[in-house]
């Protein structure tokens, strides 16, 4: 058996099938991570779900900010953009099932296995990685409670910036989602720079990305990310940048856990697949 780890797909069920087809993926005995925006721009978002929700336990998913930006519009609170490839969802007969198959993924996943550990964004530098597992499960028991709505209303928003151990309330769980799932600078007093985008170079005064502070608190475990698509793959042990940019027509990457070196496997991906792209 294997275990594969696969980057951003949002939506793009024909990368997606060609990636496992080029790594031979045997949905009998192999095993995928996914980093996470599982949905997003990409044309085909009810594909992708019923595929991953048909691995059952031979999936491992956790949620990406569009992710979870499609459950707050399944609970009103956001209005569908046409970038986002939403609808189809949210319009789908099986809504119910997406949206609680979604709920009870979790912002972090763990192996002491394979000694890898996987988030969407990162893990933040000044937590351990007990300390990073502990707080995401704070936020995947308020997705799995009986009334995940007051979460999503109180989801949005860069602040606070900074993490304090007082933190409670809103406040604590929207720092730990940005972190999982929104998080790419850092300042070196763990300041959250939740605006830029694009290339380390053009990074905000004091701020570099999250994967440069060093975190004795994780030991010998690596890590697997995505959500940065503009760096594309990035090599920095013990961490690992999946997003090479499927959803921009760029390439949809995967990697062999149990492999002591990194050998990315990746696929090209269609350039008029988005509608920003279009
Ligand atoms: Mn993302």
């Amino acid at each position: 058996m294997a275990t594969w780890a696969i980057g951003d797909v949002q939506g793009c069920l024909d990368s997606l099938t060609q990636l496992l087809e080029k790594i031979r993926f045997d949905d009998r005995s192999d095993q995928l991570w996914l980093v996470g925006d599982l949905v997003g721009r990409g044309p085909d978002p009810c594909g992708v779900l019923d595929f991953i929700i048909s691995l059952q336990e031979r999936a491992v998913c956790v949620l990406g900010n569009h992710d979870l930006h499609l459950l707050a519009t399944s609970f009103g609170l956001r209005q569908v953009k046409p970038k986002d490839r939403l609808s189809p969802i949210l319009q789908h007969a099986k809504r119910a099932e997406y949206i609680n198959f979604l709920l009870k993924q979790e912002l972090i996943y763990y192996s002491p296995d394979l000694n890898w550990v996987m988030a969407h964004a990162g893990l933040y530098p000044w937590w351990s990685l007990s300390e990073n597992l502990r707080r995401a499960q704070e936020v995947t028991h308020a997705l799995a409670g009986p009334d995940p709505k007051p979460f999503f209303e109180n989801m949005y928003g860069d602040g606070p910036a900074q993490w304090d151990k007082k933190l409670s309330g809103w406040d604590r769980l929207r720092f730990i989602t940005n972190v999982f799932t929104r998080m790419r600078l850092c300042d070196d007093e763990g300041r959250l720079d939740l605006k830029h985008k694009g290339a380390i170079a053009d990074a905000p005064w004091r701020f570099s990305p999250w994967f440069d502070f060093h975190n004795p608190g994780l030991s010998d475990t690596r890590v697997v990310f995505g959500h940065w698509s503009a760096l594309g793959i990035v090599e920095k042990p013990p961490y690992l940048g999946l997003d090479s940019g499927c959803v921009w027509g760029r390439r949809l990457s995967a990697v062999h856990l149990e492999s002591e070196h990194v050998n990315i496997i990746s696929v090209p991906c269609d350039p008029n697949a988005t509608i920003d792209a279009q």
